[in-house]
């Protein structure tokens, strides 16, 4: 009686909130656009070069109302979430423009409003909208998509597959300290603060351990164990997954039930709260993924990056299960997936960047048996980094990229100074993603493909023209994300 009264009060929410924001949105249109991928992925560069782009008039001829002129003005308006810490752009814009540094990593949501003016297509159109687009724009980290799953699991079924994971592969390795101390403790044993911390801490190390592991595992739930910003400490992050817990009920008191109701405190007050006061909000959503770290990292990482995809994907398709689905609200319409980073390459290998993302979305699709209809896929970069050049060398031409890699880069023995510009050969991608989707996984002897040269570089320097005006940030394809996320709202 007492969950189906809880999920009846979340659905009652969620009705309230989409009416609310589609009242508002009939006196002034809003599209709200989620952009998210795992920590490192590229969130905060994209957001910042996105409005950098639009406010400053960059190069987007791919963009439709910006080719054709439509574009009256653009301007960053007061965001209108209180309660939702606003995207810092301008800091994270002096970083990469005025320092040529890259933005500090960020750990929570964030939001920031852009308005556009524009002159639509059609006179109608123009009646109707006003020619005026408000642009939400909503940073969360993938990580706390990873999460969803958990709804539908109860404490035991949660123990019984995150042990199950941990005891194979190259987990097993990492888990070993938090795992001799989970079946050191009894869970029918009374309550104590000091062992669950002991355990929490122990298990939280584990996950940070996968995350950093340069294997490059992907991320595992609990989410907010990696990034607990100020929950850390509280009785809802302070749990373990437990082996061994057998069928009976934990008598009150235990251990056993301390975790118990800790694990359903996170749900209820991490998890859902995210669904339904953020999520379910989302008109559009882009996903950013960095497969070409995985790609270099070889065949493992690849299939491990298309399981965490999987599950991000099905936050965006709810199918039939009910729950969940009522859970997420309304449905977002369009999704995009963009593997960032393609300045790495020569544009050569751009198109087959694509075509690698597109296989691992179709595969990742296929995984959890949905339809991919909605979304599209990319290769992009947020920033050029670098410059396209040919060297010649023993009469051959080689296609090679340029910039100024970071202070400390490595190449060839040689280290960089921050300063010094330089020509690398990236290599190219296969013509054929095959080889990187062989069961098992092809060793480098199997003809794995050979890892891709990536070199850490500067961002660019963006210079300013005759006039005293800032010049945007150069990119690599930007402008067919932006139109395909929000051009249909511009016609
Ligand atoms: N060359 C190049 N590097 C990029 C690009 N986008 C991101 N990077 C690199 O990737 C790093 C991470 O980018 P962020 O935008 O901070 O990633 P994020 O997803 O916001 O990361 P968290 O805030 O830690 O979750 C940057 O520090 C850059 O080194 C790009 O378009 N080109
Ligand atoms: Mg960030």
């Amino acid at each position: 009686m007492a969950t189906s009264l809880t999920s009846f009060r979340d659905d009652a929410l969620i009705a309230l909130d989409n009416l609310a924001d589609r009242a508002s949105g009939l006196v002034h249109p809003t599209v709200r656009l989620g952009v998210t991928g795992l920590s490192r992925a590229g969130k905060t560069v994209f957001i910042s070069s996105l409005v950098h782009n639009l406010l400053h008039g960059g190069r987007l001829p791919l963009f439709e109302a910006a080719r054709s002129g439509r574009l009256s003005s653009v301007r960053l308006e007061p965001q209108p979430d209180d309660a939702i810490p606003r995207f810092q752009y301008e800091d994270h814009i002096q970083a990469l423009v005025r320092e040529r540094v890259w933005p500090d990593s960020t750990r929570a949501i964030s939001e920031l409003r852009l308005t556009l003016q524009f002159q639509s297509a059609s006179g109608w159109g123009r009646f109707f909208s006003a020619g005026k687009l408000s642009i939400d724009l909503v940073d969360y980290p993938g990580e706390w998509l990873l999460d969803l799953p958990l709804l539908g699991q109860d404490y035991r079924t949660f123990s019984n597959k995150t042990v199950e994971l941990a005891r194979g592969g190259i987990r097993h390795e990492l888990a070993k300290d938090w795992m001799a101390l989970a079946e050191s403790v009894d869970p029918a044993a009374p309550a104590d603060e000091m062992t669950a911390r002991r355990l929490a801490e122990a298990f939280a190390a584990y996950l940070k351990a996968c995350k950093s592991d340069e294997r490059s595992l992907s991320t595992l739930p609990p989410g907010r164990f990696l990034m607990p910003g100020d929950l850390d400490g509280s009785p809802a992050l302070t749990f373990t997954p437990l082996p061994n817990l057998g069928e009976t009920r934990f008598e009150k008191g235990t251990l056993g039930a301390m975790m118990e109701r800790r694990f359903e405190a996170y749900k209820s007050v991490v998890v859902k709260p995210f669904f339904r006061e953020h999520f379910a909000r989302l008109d559009r959503q882009i996903v950013l993924i960095d497969a070409l770290q995985a790609l270099n990292r070889g065949p493992e990482a690849v299939q491990d990056l298309e399981r965490a995809l999987s599950d991000v994907l099905a936050c965006f398709r709810p199918g039939s299960n009910s729950l969940l689905s009522s859970l997420l609200g309304r449905r977002i319409d369009k999704v995009l997936v963009a593997a960032t980073k393609a300045d790495h390459l020569h544009h050569e290998s751009h198109d087959r960047l694509e075509a690698l993302t597109r296989r691992l979305v179709d595969r990742a699709v296929e995984r959890i048996g949905m339809a991919g209809a909605g979304i599209d896929v990319m290769a992009i970069a947020s920033v050029r980094a670098t410059r396209e050049a040919t060297v010649r060398q023993d009469g051959e031409s080689l296609p090679v990229i340029t910039g100024t890699p970071m202070a400390g880069e490595k190449i060839n023995g040689e280290i960089f100074d921050g300063n010094r510009k330089t020509a690398i050969f990236p290599g190219d991608l296969p013509v054929k993603p095959d080889s990187f989707f062989k069961e098992p996984p092809a060793s480098p002897e199997e003809g794995a493909p050979p890892p891709i040269n990536i070199v850490r570089f500067r961002p660019p320097s963006v210079e300013e023209n005759t006039g005293g005006i800032q010049l945007s940030v150069p990119h690599i394809r930007l402008d067919r994300a932006l139109q395909f996320l929000i051009g249909d709202r511009l016609a």
